[in-house]
């Protein structure tokens, strides 16, 4: 196991550069070395001392920015300032301002890589996650990191977890990744086989519901009466039709895997108990994040973590955990919101509401009644609405869905 350095420093693990190591949580690999060009104090410098021990404060920037406010007692320290903070996905990616994805993938990523002590490999699809963080020839990545074909990752990823096992490296972990395209559409047979042959990878969805990377076209993670550059605004049913689309979590919980997650980036505590609960799971398991995008959604940047948080408080993004197929804990709704709310600052619904009065009665009511419809039957189907006053994960109530038929079309 590699050694952290816990003085604020993000000090070379012992086993840094031997042969097949892999880097530790933030040593920031070979480009955080100091170099003899650095100006003073941009990567590692002595400042003054320490107001609570005395000694010089060591100020390190590992690539992250995010020097903290390490003068301060350690109670007062923010998040930032953890020396064991890790960084898997560093600054200088290309990803939009309000990029849920970009956040999800960072959390779900310093969580692995802190419960694997850095010993992990991810494996990406093709979509927007790889393209902003890799714009060739750079990598916003510091973690082994592979590209794989748009709809194969689950199968690479299977591929890297039995090169492991053959080369005798079992303890370093696979992360398999894509977006919801690359999930529930193109990649769906490959992830399905790793699913049935329990292979060892955690394998994340980011669902930002629909084809970002390519323009806003559909998926099958579409939600209803949404407009993609697809499924445009026009007609009787204008945007996404109702009554089709996959539910993934819950087809994957049909495999039976040892671990199904639901997640938003509006609960990043949340998330990362979940990655950190998989990665003590050997066999496949599942985690499908919910990541607002605000230039495929018509949202504000500032929304995407209220967006996030309307989702689930809505009913329509049930947050749960799931383990053999059974539903282990929902995380409760604390007031149930009306969908129009999560609905109306969005510019893919704003065909539901009068362009002259966007704040009053939607324009579209039957649309909007046959949504809420769908939040209604979520929370009856996962018990999400529980004791007032409770938001916490709670047990599953009495409609835990393990118990019944799969459902499918309109209950996403
Ligand atoms: C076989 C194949 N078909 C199509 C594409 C083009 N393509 C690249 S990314 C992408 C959409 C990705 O959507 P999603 O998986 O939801 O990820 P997002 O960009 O939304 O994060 C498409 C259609 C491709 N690279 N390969
Ligand atoms: S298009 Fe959406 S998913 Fe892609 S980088 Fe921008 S905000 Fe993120
Ligand atoms: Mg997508």
């Amino acid at each position: 196991m590699p050694e952290f350095a816990t003085d604020g420093g993000p000090t070379a693990a012992r086993e840094s550069g031997s042969p097949g190591s892999v880097e530790p949580p933030g040593s920031g690999g070979a480009g955080a070395a100091v170099r003899s060009e650095d100006p003073p104090g941009s990567r590692d410098a002595t400042g003054p001392a320490s107001p609570s021990s005395g000694q010089p404060v060591k100020f390190y920037q590992v690539g992250s920015f995010a020097v903290g406010n390490r003068l301060l007692d350690p109670s007062y320290r923010t998040v930032q300032s953890d020396a064991l903070r890790t960084n898997a996905l560093d600054s200088g990616h290309r990803a939009c301002q309000g990029c849920g994805e970009a956040l999800g993938a960072r959390y779900a990523l310093d969580a692995a890589m802190r419960a694997t002590g850095g010993s992990m490999v991810a494996v990406n699809a093709t979509g927007c996650l790889e393209v902003f963080s890799t714009p060739y020839p750079e990598s916003s990545w510091r973690i082994p990191w592979l590209h794989s074909l748009f709809g194969n990752t689950p199968a690479v990823a299977t591929g890297v977890a039995a090169a492991l096992r053959v080369k005798g490296r079992p303890e370093v972990r696979v992360v398999g990744q894509a977006g919801d395209g690359g999930t529930v559409d193109i990649g769906f047979g490959c992830l399905s086989g790793m699913f049935e042959r329990n292979d060892d990878v955690l394998f994340i969805c980011y669902d930002n519901e629909a084809y970002m990377n390519t323009g806003v076209q559909r998926s099958a993670a579409t939600p209803p009466a949404a407009r993609t550059a697809t499924t445009e605004a026009v007609g009787d049913e204008p945007g996404n039709p109702f009554g089709q689309g996959k539910n993934l979590p819950v087809l994957a919980m049909a495999h039976d895997i040892p671990y199904v997650a639901t997640a938003t980036v509006a609960d990043l505590h949340d998330l990362e108990r979940k990655v950190e609960r998989a990665m003590e799971i050997r066999g496949a398991r599942y985690l499908h994040l919910f990541v607002p995008c605000p230039l495929g959604w018509g949202a504000a940047p500032r929304d995407t973590i209220r967006l996030a948080r309307l989702a689930k408080e809505t009913g329509l993004f049930p947050v749960f955990e799931a383990e053999h197929g059974v539903v282990t804990a929902v995380s409760q709704i604390r007031r149930q919101v009306p969908v129009e709310e999560y609905l109306r600052p969005q510019g893919r619904y704003r065909h539901l509401f009068d362009p002259a009065d966007p704040d009053g009665p939607p324009a579209r009511p039957e649309t909007v009644r046959r949504i809420q419809e769908i939040a209604d039957r979520n929370i009856a189907r996962y018990g999400l609405v529980g004791p007032a006053g409770s938001d916490a994960p709670g047990e599953a109530g009495p409609s835990d869905p393990s118990g019944r038929p799969y459902e499918t079309g309109e209950a996403r």
